[in-house]
């Protein structure tokens, strides 16, 4: 019998971040490598009765599309009434294709799926706050009522959706591990770096599928 490091429980929710065509390659803002993420996921999908997907989901005209910003580039930064804020190519416009769940995913039995980013003057790169810091997505109440303790997270970007949720899961409460090989960076001037650190420090455990049973 194989002994693995940690085991999927009833307590635990499987949570995929943004797993989104224009994430991927050939996408609007495709992550690199980003179809690398597919085959982990769908295999961590067996491991776990329950999963909560969510789906990055912007209103055309968004504040974080550089068209929003006349003289601005793609990845350059501006500030917003809540603080900084990257600008993005227009990505996840809400019903658009790029938009859509990815049909490679094999998670039918995901229990809820998420949208954020939706308000057109807020950017959320996390599934439970937004970037404002204060708005709320109603996942942290969601969990809390379900009786799930621990969330294991995976995805894209590991860098900015996936590290911002990880550490807001440890400030509502939550263990959160951040499954390495099931996630893929960005990697803007340094961010993946920085986002591993401050995971740490917020308590993120970071562990690899494989080291994960069902
Ligand atoms: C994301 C940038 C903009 C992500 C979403 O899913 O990490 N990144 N919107
Ligand atoms: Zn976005």
């Amino acid at each position: 019998m194989t002994s693995y490091a940690l085991r999927a429980t009833e307590t635990d929710c499987l949570l995929v971040i943004d797993v989104q065509p224009d994430f991927l390659p050939g996408g609007a803002l495709a992550v690199p490598d980003g179809d690398a993420v597919i085959a982990p996921i769908n295999a961590l999908g067996r491991l776990f009765r329950h999963v909560v997907l969510t789906q990055d989901w912007h209103p055309a005209g968004h504040a974080s599309f550089v068209t929003s910003h006349p003289g601005k580039k793609p990845f350059e930064t501006t500030a917003l009434a809540y603080g900084e804020q990257v600008l993005w190519p227009e990505h996840c416009i809400q019903g658009t294709p790029g938009a859509d769940l990815s049909p490679k995913l094999e998670l039918p039995h995901a229990e809820l799926i998420i949208r954020k980013g939706y308000r057109p003057g807020i950017d959320s790169y996390s599934a439970f706050r937004e970037a404002d810091r204060t708005t709320p997505t109603g996942l942290a109440g969601y969990l809390r009522e379900r009786g799930f303790t621990r969330v294991f997270l995976c995805g894209v970007a590991t860098d900015y959706c996936v590290g911002w949720s990880a550490i807001d899961a440890r400030e509502a409460g939550f263990e959160a591990v951040v499954v390495e090989d099931a996630c893929r960076a960005i990697d803007l001037d340094g961010s993946l770096e920085r986002a591993w650190g401050d995971m740490a420090a917020a308590g993120v455990e970071r562990e690899r599928s494989g080291a994960i049973g069902g």
